[in-house]
């Protein structure tokens, strides 16, 4: 049976969604944002209670970068609160919004650091110079390219030869685009350094609501604290992190018109490349607990400024 106490593998997870559309009939089906470039489906799941309603969307995305495998284990840890917890709170949210959880927008990677690289990141697309791969969070057509993008193929931010020359990226966009509900909430979960972080990546200059992002960004970090005491710090991209332009929250931001748009960078905290990717599993449920409470007043937040 699944579980939150290993990580699991891309199929595991596939059939896990699959299994979750039968145990739960009227209310959870399975989308198909697109393939990958070795012919996955971008396979998610949309739960919603009460079809007709009309209501907003949330949309939360993980596994863009393939070695972050505590990403994909939270998303799935989070749909499944949205489908079992017996938390007043959470089943109320679950009620008040389309949800759009999409644990692998990068499958061909996470397939790869399974069979072969364990610190593989990009997608797996041939490159020029026998490299393969670009960074899928590079990759956006907003601002693409601009700042904190490599143009060089090899290279682990290498942004792919034009804007959504990725089929991943290209067509979770164009899905994006195509949601009969308004996106009120885009969430990007990676890993690692326990960071909040918000747009954007390729300019100093704040988001025109950045008040509002400052004022959920702290409900979030206070969710986050609540049950072990986890410090998160975070703020806009460009300098809580670095510049990084072409990334699907900032696309989301500019192009979707998604107003409350964020990337979580989960656990562990610090910046040490050889351990941050590898989070014991037995970091999962403490994670996925953590992180939902932080989703909760993250959305609460934003529901609370409209
Ligand atoms: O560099 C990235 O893409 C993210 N960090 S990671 O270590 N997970 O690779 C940061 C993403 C935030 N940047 C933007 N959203 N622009
Ligand atoms: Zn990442």
């Amino acid at each position: 049976d699944y579980s939150w106490t290993e990580y699991h593998e891309l199929n595991d997870t596939h059939r896990w969604m699959q299994q979750l559309v039968e145990k739960n009939q009227g209310i959870v089906t399975t989308f198909v944002a697109g393939r990958s470039y070795e012919g996955r489906e971008l396979l998610g799941l949309r739960i919603s209670h009460s079809a007709g309603v009309e209501r907003q969307a949330i949309f939360l995305e993980a596994g863009m970068h393939a070695r972050e495998w505590i990403s994909p284990a939270t998303a799935t840890y989070f749909a499944n609160q949205l489908l079992s917890s017996q938390q007043p709170e959470i089943q109320s949210l679950a009620r008040s919004y389309v949800w759009y959880i999409l644990p692998h927008a990068n499958p061909d990677g996470y397939v790869y650091t399974h069979s072969t690289n364990r610190l593989w990141r990009k997608t797996r697309s041939p490159q020029e110079k026998n490299c393969m791969g670009s960074d899928p969070n590079r990759n956006w057509g907003f601002h693409w390219r601009e700042v904190g993008a490599s143009d060089e193929p090899c290279s682990e931010s290498y942004a792919g030869p034009k804007a959504f020359s990725e089929p991943e990226t290209e067509s979770l966009s164009q899905y994006l685009m195509s949601l009969p509900e308004p996106v009120f909430m885009y969430v990007s979960l990676h890993s690692f350094s326990q960071l909040l972080l918000y747009p954007y990546g390729h300019t100093s200059a704040l988001p025109e609501n950045h008040r509002q992002l400052e004022r959920i960004f702290s409900a979030a970090l206070g969710g986050m604290k609540r049950r072990f005491g986890t410090r998160y710090t975070g703020g806009n991209v460009y300098d809580a992190i670095y510049p990084a332009a072409g990334s699907s929250m900032d696309w989301a931001y500019g192009v979707l018109k998604t107003k409350y748009s964020f990337t979580y960078e989960l656990r562990p905290s610090g910046y040490s490349f050889w351990t941050g990717f590898r989070l014991p599993a037995s970091q999962i449920i403490p994670t996925g607990q953590e992180t939902t409470d932080s989703l909760v007043e993250m959305i609460k937040a934003a529901a609370s400024i409209e």
